[in-house]
C-alpha cells in the first residue's frame, strides 16, 4: 500500500525549493514556437502575432496582482507585492511594463491599434489568461503567490531574446527590447519574495507541498496553452495534408 502524501513527512525546505525548480522542464522557454523564435525561425507575421497576443497577458498581470492584494491581509506583504503593479502600470510619467510592451508592437511593425484593439488576440490566449487572472481571485492569496513561481525560469528567457533577437531578428529596433531587459531585474526581485511566501506557507505537510507543485503546473499549462493558441494562430499546419482551419471571424464595423 503506498503511503499517502498525508502521512509523509514534508519535504526540507531546500527540498521542497528544488521541487519547485525541477517544474521548469515544463517552462514555455520549451515550447516548439519559443524554440524557433529563438532559433529566428519566425516571420515577421509571427512575431506580431506573438506580440498581438502576450499583450492580453501582459495587462492582465496587474489585474491579477490587484487580486493578490485584494484577498491578502498582510501589510508587509502588500508593501512589496504592490510594485508589480507599477512596474507593469508606471508611475507618473515613467513608462511602465504595458508602454513598453506597445513599444516592442511598434518595433515589430504594429500600430498602437492592432496591439491595444485586442483584435488579433486568440480565443485561445483569452480563455488561458483569463483562467489565470478568475484564479487570482477566487483562490487563497498564497495559492496565486505560488502560481507566480512560473518567474523562477522567466530571466532565461528574457535573457534569450535580448541576446538572439538582435542576430536573429536585425529588423526589429532596439527599442523593442526594453521590456525584456527591465524584467531582467524585476522578474529576479519578484521571484525572492514569491518564493518566500510558498516555502513558508505550503511546507506544513506534504500534501500542502505536493498542492504547491500542482498550482505552478497549472500556471506552466497557461503559459503554455497562450504559446499553442499562438503557434495555432499563426503557423500554416496541415493534417493529413489538409490545411488546419482558423475559425473565420465576422466583425460587424
Ligand atoms: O513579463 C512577465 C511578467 O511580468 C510576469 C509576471 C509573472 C506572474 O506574476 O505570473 N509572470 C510573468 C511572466 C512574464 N513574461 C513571460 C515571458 O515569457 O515573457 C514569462 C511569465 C512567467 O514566467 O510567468
Amino acid at each position: 500500500m503506498s503511503e499517502t502524501n498525508n502521512n509523509l513527512q514534508p519535504w526540507s525546505r531546500e527540498e521542497f525549493e528544488e521541487k519547485l525548480r525541477e517544474k521548469g522542464r515544463g517552462y514555455h522557454i520549451y515550447h516548439p514556437f519559443h524554440v524557433m523564435m529563438y532559433e529566428g525561425k519566425l516571420t515577421k507575421e509571427q512575431l506580431q502575432c506573438w506580440v498581438a497576443n502576450r499583450f492580453y497577458y501582459q495587462i492582465a498581470i496587474p489585474m491579477k496582482d490587484s487580486a493578490i492584494l485584494s484577498n491578502c491581509p498582510d501589510v508587509e506583504v502588500r508593501k512589496q507585492w504592490i510594485v508589480r503593479i507599477t512596474d507593469h502600470d508606471g508611475v507618473d510619467d515613467a513608462v511602465g511594463g504595458i508602454e513598453a510592451w506597445i513599444q516592442l508592437g511598434n518595433a515589430v511593425g504594429l500600430t498602437r491599434e492592432q496591439v491595444t484593439s485586442l483584435e488579433m488576440v486568440s480565443p485561445g490566449v483569452r480563455f488561458a489568461v483569463d483562467a489565470y487572472i478568475n484564479f487570482a481571485k477566487q483562490r487563497p492569496w498564497q495559492e496565486s503567490v505560488c502560481s507566480s513561481l512560473t518567474e523562477l525560469f522567466a530571466p532565461h528567457i528574457h535573457q534569450q531574446r535580448i541576446s538572439s533577437w538582435p542576430q536573429m531578428y536585425p529588423w526589429i529596433d532596439e527599442t523593442g527590447l526594453v521590456y525584456f531587459k527591465k524584467r531582467l531585474t524585476e522578474a529576479r526581485r519578484d521571484v525572492e519574495q514569491g518564493l518566500g511566501v510558498t516555502l513558508d506557507y505550503f511546507s506544513t505537510s506534504r500534501a500542502m507541498q505536493m498542492k504547491a507543485l500542482d498550482i505552478l503546473q497549472f500556471k506552466l499549462n497557461v503559459l503554455w496553452v497562450i504559446a499553442d493558441s499562438i503557434m495555432l494562430a499563426s503557423t500554416t499546419m496541415t493534417t493529413e495534408g489538409v490545411p488546419y482551419t482558423r475559425q473565420p471571424v465576422i466583425r460587424i464595423a
